[in-house]
């Protein structure tokens, strides 16, 4: 049996068309079904569907063979106990620093608000940059509005999320897409099953280049 962690909405979307051309379908909508196990059409293959940042969690313990995770979500988790041997290539955004349209600049250290904390501090400790970091878990761009930070680091698609607030992008901190992850022991045990799916999905993710030009 081949689990596969992933997690509601876009990434769930979005791997759903790579799934399939690698032969895998779920049998049930997981925005109409209440299961957190989804079995699909192979009686070998079964997904998860749990929280983006658990999905990390779940494969490192081997609760499930493979995972797909935002890059952000894997650089907060720290990628060591994993291997991720497929960009994905979907469920992509940039993570920036972003701050006030009108931010006067000042002596003070910055202080940073961000659920992205590793990312954040390995950015600014590259440029020789003292900030103070203050963790938050959503709403980030809030915290330049009520004076709780200078600035946020938070991840950008669109911009609309910043221009509704009055922020805006300054700098890039990393680009972020998804990955396919794998359990490390799944790897060994379950080679056959787990290395003839990442080459489907290989081929899937290039096909869609293809398509996408
Ligand atoms: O929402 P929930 O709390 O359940 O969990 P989650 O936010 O971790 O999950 P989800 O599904 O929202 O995001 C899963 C993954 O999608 C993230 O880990 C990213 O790798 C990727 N992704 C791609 C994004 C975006 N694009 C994105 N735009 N994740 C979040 N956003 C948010 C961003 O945080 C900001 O609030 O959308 C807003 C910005 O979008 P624009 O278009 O207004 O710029
Ligand atoms: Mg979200």
């Amino acid at each position: 049996m081949l689990t596969i962690a992933l997690s509601k909405g876009r990434i769930y979307k979005e791997t759903l068309p790579l799934l399939a051309q690698a032969g895998i379908v779920p049998a049930e909508d997981p925005d109409k079904s209440r299961k957190l196990i989804l079995p699909t059409n192979r009686d070998d293959v079964q997904l998860l569907v749990i929280r983006a940042t658990d999905v990390p969690v779940f494969v490192e313990y081997g609760a499930a063979d493979l995972g797909v995770a935002g890059k952000d979500v894997l650089v907060e988790h720290g990628g060591e106990g994993l291997y991720e041997p497929l960009d994905l290539r979907i469920s992509r955004c940039r993570l920036m620093t972003a701050g006030p349209v009108d931010y006067q600049p000042s002596k003070r250290r910055l202080r940073i608000a961000t659920k992205y904390v590793k990312a954040a501090q390995r950015y600014f400790s590259e440029r020789g940059q003292q900030v103070e970091m203050i963790k938050l878990y959503g709403s980030m761009e809030l915290a330049p509005l009520v004076g709780l930070a200078d600035c946020i680091v938070d991840l950008v698609d669109t911009g609309n999320t910043l221009r509704a607030n009055k922020l805006e992008p300054w700098e890039l901190v990393m680009e972020v897409s998804s990955r396919l992850v794998v359990n490390k022991a799944s790897m060994k045990m379950k080679h056959k099953l787990v290395s003839q799916l990442i080459h489907d999905l290989s081929e899937a993710v290039d096909r869609q280049a293809g398509e996408n030009g």
